[in-house]
C-alpha cells in the first residue's frame, strides 16, 4: 500500500495544466467518491495495527497535496480565462444570450415614443426634493393628508426635505426656468409609504406630462390623451374620462380605456364593467403656474399623470406587481425588446 500511495503522490506532484476540462479529470480522479483517496480509506481499516500511524499519516498527506495542486491549478486557470483572448476567436460573432429589456422600461419608452411623436421632450430631476417643488408649488393645501408622515418618506423635517412622490416637482422646476411653451414629459421612480401588496409597493414608477401655452383648452388634453390611448392600446381603443380631484389641477379628470382583455365585455381585471382606468389629467390650476412665475391670465396648460407598473400590467397581463421589482430572471425574459 504504502508504494501505491508514493506512486499516486509523485502523480500529483507532476500534473500540470491549464485547462479546466483536465483539472476537474484529476479533481475526479483523485477525490471524487469514487476516486482513489477514498479508495485508500476504504482500504485503511484492513492495514495491521503497527502501521496504521505511519500509513494514515501518508494518505493525509497525499490528500493535503492534491488539494493543495488543485487550488494552485485553479487560479492559473481563472488568470488565463480572464486574459483578454484566452482561447478565443474575438473576431466570431458574439454567441452569448444578451439580455432583454426590463418591461418597465419597455413601457416608459414607449410612452416617450408616443408623446415625442406630437412634440412633448423629457426632462428629469431630483428623487430627493423639498416641499416647495412637491408639495407647496402644486397647491397642495399645508394640512393636505398627502403630507402626512403615512404617505410620505421625510428625510428631514422642517424645512422638510423628502423622497418625491410624484414627477410633477420636475415640471416644477422646468417651469420655473423656462417661459411656455412648455410641452414636456417627466418618467421616473417615485416613492410612497405603503405597505408592499400585489397591488401597492413603496417604490414605483411614473410619467407626467405637461403643456403650457396660450389658449390651451381641455380639447387639446382629451384629443392628445384620445391620441396616447390608441397608440398604446391600439386603434380599436374607445376612451371616456370622468371627473375628479387633484389639488394642482382644476377641473381634474380620470381617463378609462376600454377594456383591453376582454374588449369591453366584461372580465375580472376591469371588474365586468368594460373599462379600466389608466391615468388622471386635468388643466393645471392656475395657483401652480403662478408659483412657478408664470402669468395665469396669459397661459394656460394641461398635465396628465399615470402609473408606469399599471400600464405595464395591463399591456402584459401581469397581476401582480411585486414581480416588476424582484428580476427573477424567469421572469424578465419572457419581454422582448422592441423599444
Ligand atoms: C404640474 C401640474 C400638474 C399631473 C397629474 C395626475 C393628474 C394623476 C396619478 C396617476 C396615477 C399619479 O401614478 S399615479 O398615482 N397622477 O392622476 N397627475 S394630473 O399634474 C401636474 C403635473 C405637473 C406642474
Amino acid at each position: 500500500m504504502k508504494e501505491t500511495i508514493a506512486k499516486y503522490f509523485k502523480e500529483a506532484e507532476a500534473f500540470s495544466t491549464d485547462n479546466p476540462e483536465q483539472l476537474e479529470q484529476f479533481r475526479i480522479k483523485f477525490l471524487s467518491k469514487k476516486g482513489l483517496i477514498p479508495a485508500l480509506f476504504g482500504e485503511f481499516k484492513n492495514v495491521a495495527p503497527a502501521e496504521r500511524k505511519e500509513i494514515g499519516q501518508m494518505i493525509n498527506n497525499l490528500k493535503q497535496a492534491v488539494q493543495e495542486k488543485i487550488i494552485t491549478l485553479k487560479s492559473q486557470v481563472e488568470q488565463k480565462a480572464d486574459q483578454p483572448a484566452a482561447g478565443r476567436d474575438l473576431t466570431l460573432p458574439a454567441a452569448e444570450a444578451i439580455g432583454t429589456r426590463h418591461p418597465l422600461s419597455l413601457v416608459r419608452n414607449e410612452i416617450i415614443d408616443i408623446f415625442s411623436r406630437i412634440g412633448f421632450s423629457v426632462s428629469e430631476g431630483p428623487e430627493i426634493e423639498d416641499d416647495f417643488h412637491n408639495f407647496s408649488a402644486l397647491n397642495f393645501p399645508v394640512e393636505h393628508p398627502a403630507r402626512d408622515m403615512q404617505d410620505t418618506f421625510f428625510i428631514e423635517k422642517g424645512p422638510d426635505i423628502l423622497l418625491r412622490t410624484h414627477t410633477s416637482s420636475v415640471q416644477v422646476r422646468v417651469m420655473q426656468k423656462t417661459q411656455p411653451p412648455i410641452r414636456t414629459l417627466s418618467p421616473g421612480r417615485v416613492f410612497r409609504n405603503e405597505a408592499i401588496s400585489a397591488r401597492a409597493h413603496c417604490i414605483f414608477h411614473q410619467v407626467e406630462g405637461l403643456y403650457v401655452d396660450t389658449q390651451v383648452s381641455f380639447a387639446d388634453l382629451k384629443q392628445t390623451l384620445y391620441f396616447f390611448a390608441r397608440e398604446m392600446f391600439g386603434q380599436h381603443t374607445k376612451t371616456r374620462f370622468r371627473p375628479s380631484y387633484f389639488p394642482f389641477t382644476e377641473p381634474s379628470a380620470e381617463m378609462d380605456i376600454s377594456c383591453n382583455i376582454c374588449g369591453g365585455k366584461g372580465c375580472n381585471i376591469c371588474k365586468y364593467t368594460g373599462w379600466v382606468e389608466i391615468l388622471g389629467c386635468g388643466m393645471v390650476d392656475p395657483n401652480v403656474l403662478e408659483a412657478c412665475d408664470i402669468d395665469s391670465e396669459k397661459y394656460t396648460g394641461f398635465a396628465f399623470g399615470m402609473g408606469i407598473e399599471r400600464i405595464a400590467m395591463l399591456k402584459y397581463r401581469v397581476n401582480d406587481l411585486r414581480l416588476y421589482f424582484e428580476n427573477d430572471i424567469r421572469f424578465l425574459r419572457q419581454f422582448q425588446a422592441s423599444y
